[in-house]
């Protein structure tokens, strides 16, 4: 089974679906849009919260960063005058400073990504979209920001007019995340952002192209509720854009590439619009408050699927 994710919304998935499917039926197929440098150490957000979280060392207040760390090197970082506005804690160093070491020495994102995984214990493939540099920028009202710079540094303030995904026509797809995608009997999209987490993946043409010819059953799950996220910018980006808002208009997007989409049950207003595309609708509540919640949810995922397939 594949699961394509994003950060906190992504690993919530994943935690459910690892804790329903036998161990190692799970590829989790990572956003690194989000990817950026600092200090010279290459920083993958949505990797690193999806890894953290399956190994149960995610700071779960926050959904990023470790349980319980320490910022003794931001603080050194500050003295000495560097910018400290991304909050890295003293472990998620360590993870940078490991990563960045094993590339130094020739092994590729894939392969740091897959080793980091087994050695935290945890029981699903976690790959890369690609191995070649691909980033989210957006163009907003205060000109070019790269995505770290406009969701953290800038709080997603600035208002956005266009996003891009530099890199991605030139990225050629992870192998084995292809691999897993036409070897997979379900693909799932989990509730994660669709402009920042899900779209980048798919703007990888051979990932995108190999979804939609799949023939196994692929479900989304709606980021909205309410037409509100749970958590980040979705609802204001959404807006800010001119784009369908709620979870038709997020269900909109994955069309051609989905043939069911979860919603929540106060959100049965959308299920005509979505089923008017040929998707199927299952309306449930699709908030997970916790690992036992997101394990319910994923329960009634694979049950709506088996009905599809
Ligand atoms: P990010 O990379 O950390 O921003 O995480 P993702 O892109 O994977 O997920 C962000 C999206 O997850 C947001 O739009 C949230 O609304 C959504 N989300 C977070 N928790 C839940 C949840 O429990 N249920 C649902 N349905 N969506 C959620
Ligand atoms: N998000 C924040 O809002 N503030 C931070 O200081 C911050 C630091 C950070 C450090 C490591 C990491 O892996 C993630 C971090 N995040 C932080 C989250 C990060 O911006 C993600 O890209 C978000 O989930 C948005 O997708
Ligand atoms: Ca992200």
């Amino acid at each position: 089974m594949v699961l394509l994710a994003g950060g906190v919304g992504g690993a919530r998935m994943a935690e459910g679906l690892v804790r329903v499917l036998p161990e190692g039926a799970l590829t989790v197929i990572a956003n690194i849009g989000d990817d950026d440098t600092f200090y010279g150490l290459l920083v993958c957000p949505d990797i690193d919260t999806i890894t953290y979280t399956l190994s149960d060392r995610i700071d779960r207040g926050q959904g990023w960063g470790v349980a319980n760390d320490t910022v003794n090197g931001l603080n050194v970082l500050r003295d000495l005058g560097a910018p400290v506005w991304m909050k890295l804690g003293d472990a998620d160093f360590g993870l940078h400073i490991w990563r960045n070491w094993r590339m130094s020495q020739g092994a590729s994102l894939s392969e740091v990504t897959e080793e980091c995984a087994a050695r935290f214990g945890v029981k699903a493939r976690i790959l890369p979209a690609t191995d070649d540099p691909l980033r989210t920028k957006l163009i907003t009202e205060k000109g070019l920001l790269d995505f770290q710079n406009w969701f953290v540094g800038e709080r997603c303030q600035p208002a956005v007019r266009e996003i891009r995904y530099v890199g991605a026509e030139a990225a050629a797809a992870s192998a084995a995340a292809l691999t897993a995608i036409k070897d997979a009997d379900l693909i799932v999209f989990a509730p994660s952002n669709p402009l920042l987490s899900l779209e980048p993946i798919l703007s990888v043409r051979a990932l995108r192209e190999t979804v939609a010819a799949s023939r196994a059953p692929r479900i989304g799950v709606s980021p909205l509720i309410g037409g509100k996220a749970v958590k980040g910018p979705l609802d204001k980006l959404l807006a800010d854009l001119g784009q369908p808002a709620g979870a038709a208009g997020v269900a909109a997007r994955y069309k051609g590439l989905i043939d069911g989409f979860l919603v929540d049950s106060g959100d049965v207003n959308d299920i005509v619009a979505i089923e008017a595309d040929g998707v199927k609708v299952h309306a449930t509540d699709i908030l997970m408050r916790d690992p036992v919640g997101a394990e319910r949810l994923a329960r009634e995922l694979l049950g709506f699927a088996a009905g599809l397939g």
